[in-house]
């Protein structure tokens, strides 16, 4: 697979930026989040793990190693400690990171929301049938098409581990027909009807990948073996487009916003979206394919 095309060197030229990302349908930065705030998540998260016996007893729990059957999304076992992570202020805060605002800015302008969902993943490495299928956020996130998605792995990310891949340019081509499938969102886009390459690279703490809403990705498989990979992905937008409602609440829609401030320090990004007037649409069920 070719890599991702760096665009480390026309970070500051907003032009070519927008022309890359009119191209590409994504833009690939390395080292360009601060690698402390990403450390100090990678600490909060997998402390939880540990204390949730995720992690293997006795092993630096920085380093993610498991023997833990994989536990899915959505079920019994993963809730609770989803929960713990939703909780945690580290990882809101980081979603707010300076340079990936600006970038934001540069994509969509000055009115940027962040959607408050931020989405945590724990891939485990023995559940490669659940391997995010490749999909387009619009699917999911629908509101406004003018969406786009930082993805920000928590530590080193080296392609056996299981990064995320784009197919390049697939935002040009409309949405594609989806069927249902296992991992992440549940629906794979089928895109036999264009010709166009996927790339990645491996990710380095400090690395991002911003995609555009249309643009087809999926997760690579965790072939490490023993460790979880452990990523971010958080939404940015036009504040004056319309939003659906379930990005306003926090992800899985099982805590109120009061539990997950609870034990926070600082309430400077607490309802932070409230200082927009907000259009709020609601979800619509997407079109499947048998
Ligand atoms: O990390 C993953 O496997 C899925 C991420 C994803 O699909 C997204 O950020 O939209």
């Amino acid at each position: 697979m070719n890599p991702f095309i760096e665009s480390n060197s026309i970070i500051d030229d907003g032009i070519a930026l927008q022309e890359r990302a009119n191209r590409d349908g994504y833009l690939f930065f390395r080292d360009v989040i601060n690698r402390d705030s990403i450390s100090e998540v990678r600490r909060d998260i997998t402390e939880i793990l540990q204390r949730f016996s995720w992690i293997q007893e006795g092993t630096d729990p920085l380093e993610a190693i498991t023997t833990h059957t994989a536990v899915l999304e959505y079920t019994e076992e993963f809730e609770p400690v989803y929960d713990e992570i939703m909780k945690l202020e580290s990882f809101h805060s980081l979603a707010h990171n300076s340079a990936i605002f600006n970038l934001a800015e540069t994509l969509l302008g000055m009115d940027v929301l962040l959607h408050p969902s931020n989405i945590a993943r724990i891939i485990f490495p023995s559940g490669l049938a659940h391997t995010t299928p490749p999909h387009q956020d619009y699917v999911h996130i629908q509101g406004t098409p003018d969406v786009w998605t930082s993805w920000i792995p928590l530590g080193n990310c080296p392609q056996q581990m299981g990064g995320l891949s784009v197919l390049s340019g697939s935002h040009k081509s409309g949405i594609f027909p989806v069927t249902e499938a296992s991992g992440a969102g549940r629906l794979r886009s089928d895109t036999s009807s264009i010709n166009a390459e996927w790339v990645s690279s491996s990710f380095n703490l400090g690395d991002m990948l911003l995609f555009y809403s249309h643009t087809v990705h999926k997760g690579l498989p965790n072939l490490s073996g023993n460790r979880l990979r452990i990523s971010a992905d958080f939404r940015y937008q036009k504040a004056s487009n319309s939003v659906i409602n379930t990005v306003l609440k926090p992800h899985h829609g099982r805590l109120k916003w009061e539990e997950v401030y609870a034990g926070w320090k600082s309430d400077k990004y607490q309802f932070y979206w409230k200082k927009f007037s907000l259009a709020t649409v609601d979800k619509v069920p997407w079109q499947v394919d048998a």
